[in-house]
């Protein structure tokens, strides 16, 4: 026996009347939540409501079906927003759990090369050494004139420095700092000069045509080629452990008389050679000798009285060494997921 319609659609207006009378007393998400199982769970009471379309007439159900699914629709919409608004008045007073670890915010830190330049400094301050700086525009005066360097020396040559016009160019080394100090200190100077060089070259695993040097300079009276050699000696087992050995080989600079270039023994097989320092036990590191006496003519120091030492080294070369790095242009690339490992 059909139920009638009108039975129904007035069940439907009760439970539409009761959700909207019962709503109002609601304050909280927990409230509003104890109302959508009262009314929308599977046992809810609009979920009651569905068998009856199963006893109207069959040209009734669609009707009765419409007015269901519309209900059913409307509550859940206005639980929905209820809900928002709620959750929304609610995030502020919370219980928050003081107790948790807390969230780190990712951490800078200074670029490998700098740790590795810090380092060098480090080791030098501890000698006695002043840390001084200088420019890196610079004039050709000062990078190469007052370093002894003749006028057709090939690295003057227009491909291998940066020329910026005028007398002006980017310092290949940072040999001008010292010519600089030694104008404006008298002796004894006891100093080291690190910072940024440019040369012309194009990049490859070796070569960037920036990069950063520390250079030494020491001056005052009777100071010989065993000071240099005791100086880079104790610098190679600061920086790389007792156990290092330092070996010079005669070279040439425009700069230095005599001129040598010094290697520290392989700190990977400790000398006994491997593919690191291609069998040789030694790993080649820069060059360094006695001030020329005409480039103490240039500043106006009298080589009768004093005499000098000086050296270099490439910073990019000893953190390759250090960190195991094997190409030096993934210094500039500014990957973190390079820098973050430091
Ligand atoms: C290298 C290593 C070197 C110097 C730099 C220097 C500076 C002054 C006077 C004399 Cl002001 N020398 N610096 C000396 C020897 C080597 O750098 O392999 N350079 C081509």
């Amino acid at each position: 026996m059909p139920d009638s319609m009108q039975n129904i659609l007035d069940r439907v207006a009760a439970v539409r009347n009761e959700f909207d009378k019962q709503i109002q007393h609601v304050s909280s998400p927990q409230e509003v939540e104890e109302l959508r199982i009262a009314f929308m769970s599977r046992k809810g009471k609009v979920l009651a409501l569905f068998p009856l379309i199963g006893s109207v007439a069959a040209d009734e159900k669609p009707r009765i079906g419409a007015e269901l699914n519309a209900l059913k629709e409307n509550i859940q919409n206005t639980l929905d927003t209820l809900k928002q608004q709620l959750d929304d008045d609610h995030r502020h007073d919370t219980f928050f759990d003081f107790t948790l670890p807390g969230k780190k915010p990712p951490r800078g830190g200074l670029h490998p090369l700098l740790q590795v330049m810090d380092e060098i400094k480090t080791i030098f301050i501890g000698m006695g050494f002043r840390v001084e700086e200088g420019m890196e525009i610079e004039t050709d005066y000062y990078n190469f004139e007052a370093l002894n360097i003749p006028p057709h020396h090939p690295s003057r040559d227009m491909h291998d420095t940066f020329y910026l016009g005028g007398e002006y160019l980017l310092r290949t080394h940072t040999s001008p700092v010292q010519i600089h100090t030694m104008e404006n200190q008298q002796p004894p100077i006891r100093m080291i000069a690190p910072g940024r060089c440019f040369r012309k070259d194009t990049p490859d695993a070796t070569h960037s045509p920036m990069f950063h040097q520390v250079e030494g300079l020491v001056v005052d009276r009777g100071v010989s080629f065993a000071d240099l050699k005791g100086i880079v000696q104790a610098f190679a087992q600061k920086m790389l452990g007792e156990g290092v050995r330092v070996r010079f080989r005669p070279s040439f600079f425009p700069f230095t008389e005599p001129s040598a270039e010094y290697d520290f023994s392989c700190i990977f097989c400790r000398g006994k050679g491997c593919r690191v320092c291609k069998q040789t036990g030694w790993l080649e590191i820069s060059g360094a000798g006695m001030v020329d006496p005409a480039v103490f003519g240039f500043v106006n120091i009298d080589p009768e009285i004093y005499s000098g030492y000086a050296f270099g080294m490439g910073v990019e070369r000893i953190a390759m060494l250090l960190l195991g790095v094997h190409d030096i242009r993934i210094f500039y690339d500014n990957d973190v997921r390079f820098l973050e490992q430091f």
